[in-house]
């Protein structure tokens, strides 16, 4: 299959409703899979829930709910959020589902006849927020800097993955870009923790600890561990693995740049070929928490702006190479600024020009529109960047270029004072509007990934404008 393009995002905990981070890596992934798709290549884009393991237990016991009935809840609240954001998925995979539990059984049994897990005692802190063993240099006073929580001192038989008999060829195919980590600062971070030492791993928990999870085949004590579980999720295409594209945050990229590879590597799996680790964001200059109560709840984005408004929001705050932080009152300034007074207020602008000096006898004639295209040094110079960025899952980037050419369209209608042009009924005019024309319909073009619906409100405006047929109506995308 040569022409497929195979896109995961992680599989979130089913231990809470979605917030903004979750849909900023979703969105992140839908937009990089409208792309390909746009390429005419065959997309696969999976999303889903991971939804065993001690924490999810913990939380439905604090609810009164069975683990099931709770994550059928939580799996729920995403779907619906998914749909809202107009996320284009392929599957949502569930970690509870039958044939998952299935794949996971056969995948640990390849490990466990690879000779890779052998058994052992763990000895150690374990932080259930994070689902994962701490060292104590990873704690800052005492707690887990993700949750700060004290973590659980545990002592438990638990079967090993032995991982530094991968890690050499881990590390070889990272260095050489056959597994390619972006960006490159957390491909050297991946590096750096390979090259500072890294222990095996428990691939299983007791089962007096962590009733919620997937048998052991090998022992019944155990249970399977829940990254290891997470992780075979993304082998469910079976037809699309390797996947060519993991978007991840920051947050889980030892995971899966480290561990996933190895197990991947003793199973006899191929690698994923990219992952992307985006930086995370906090809001208001604090860690996204339920106790601190700053969570932005997408839903609540959308009814305030719109979902095409919310994706743009999130998507083209701070460059995903970096950690950032989200001030919640400068939405409504980057709404005005960006999309009602930018974007939005340069194609009404354009718009109703074209009406109003009606150039009825040629309406955007081919001939004229079709040089613009292929020969304006500027369209091309931003299209060449916009294309590059979006190559290298540079998604703000991208976005920015396309407002910077809105911002010379503005500045070219100044420039030409088409008004005058028509007052004089100079035959300029038609060359001027024609350039405008073809400027914007280039902006909803590269705007398509992120925007679709208001892409393809304008882009039937644009269309009827072209045929002669002069919309009555404003076109009013985005409303102040
Ligand atoms: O880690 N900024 O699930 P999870 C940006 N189940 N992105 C954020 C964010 C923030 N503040 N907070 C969360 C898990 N995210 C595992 C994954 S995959 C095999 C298993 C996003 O619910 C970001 O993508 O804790 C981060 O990596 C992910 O949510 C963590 O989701």
């Amino acid at each position: 299959m040569k022409n497929k393009f195979y896109i995961t995002t992680p599989i979130y905990y089913a231990s809470g409703k979605p917030h903004i981070g979750h849909a900023f890596t979703t969105l992140y992934a839908d937009v990089l899979a409208r792309y390909h798709k746009s390429l005419g290549k065959e997309v696969f884009f999976l999303v889903g829930m991971d939804e065993h393991g001690a924490k999810i237990a913990e939380k439905a016991k604090q609810e009164n709910k069975s683990p099931q009935e709770f994550v059928d809840e939580i799996s729920k609240s995403y779907i619906d959020v998914w749909s809202a954001l107009n996320i284009g998925y392929s599957d949502f995979i569930r970690t509870t589902s039958q044939k998952h539990k299935e794949t996971v059984s056969e995948f640990i049994k390849k490990n466990y006849e690879s000779g890779d897990i052998y058994e052992g005692v763990y000895e150690g802190l374990y932080c259930v927020g994070c689902e994962k063993f701490l060292t104590e240099k990873e704690l800052i006073n005492g707690v887990c800097p993700d949750h700060l929580t004290a973590p659980q001192k545990i002592k438990e038989k638990n079967y090993f993955f032995n991982l530094k008999k991968h890690l050499p060829e881990i590390k070889k195919r990272i260095r050489n870009d056959e597994l390619r980590i972006r960006p490159e600062s957390r491909k050297n971070e991946i590096l750096n923790i390979i090259d500072s030492g890294i222990s095996d791993f428990s691939v299983t928990r007791e089962k007096e600890k962590v009733r919620w999870g997937i048998p052991f085949p090998y022992d019944e004590s155990q249970i399977i561990y829940v990254w290891l579980d997470a992780l075979v999720n993304y082998l469910s295409p079976k037809d699309f693995w390797p996947a060519d594209l993991h978007i991840i945050g920051a947050d889980i990229n030892k995971f899966h740049s480290i561990f996933w590879p190895g197990l991947l590597l003793s199973a006899g799996f191929p690698l994923p070929k990219n992952i992307f680790s985006h930086g995370l964001f906090t809001i208001n200059g604090q860690k996204i928490s339920k106790t601190v109560g700053n969570t932005i709840d997408p839903l609540d984005m959308i009814k305030k702006f719109g979902v095409d408004a919310t994706r743009y929001l999130l998507l083209s705050q701070f460059p995903a190479s970096e950690h950032g932080d989200i001030k919640e009152s400068e939405f409504e300034v980057k709404y005005n600024a960006d999309l009602a007074n930018g974007i939005g207020n340069l194609f009404e602008r354009v718009f109703t020009m074209l009406i109003n000096y009606r150039i009825v006898e040629h309406p955007m004639s081919h001939k004229s529109h079709k040089i613009c295209e292929s020969s304006d040094v500027e369209i091309k110079k931003t299209e060449n960047k916009y294309k590059n960025y979006i190559e290298n899952y540079q998604i703000f980037e991208a976005l920015r270029e396309v407002l910077l050419f809105a911002k010379k369209l503005d500045g070219y209608i100044t420039e030409t004072q088409p008004w005058i042009l028509a007052k004089n009924k100079d035959k300029k005019l038609e060359e001027v509007l024609n350039y405008l024309f073809c400027g914007v319909e280039k902006i909803i073009e590269w705007l398509e990934l992120f925007l679709p619906e208001k892409a393809k409100i304008a882009k039937d405006y644009a269309q009827r404008i072209k045929s002669g047929d002069y919309p009555e109506e404003k076109l009013g995308l985005f409303p102040r």
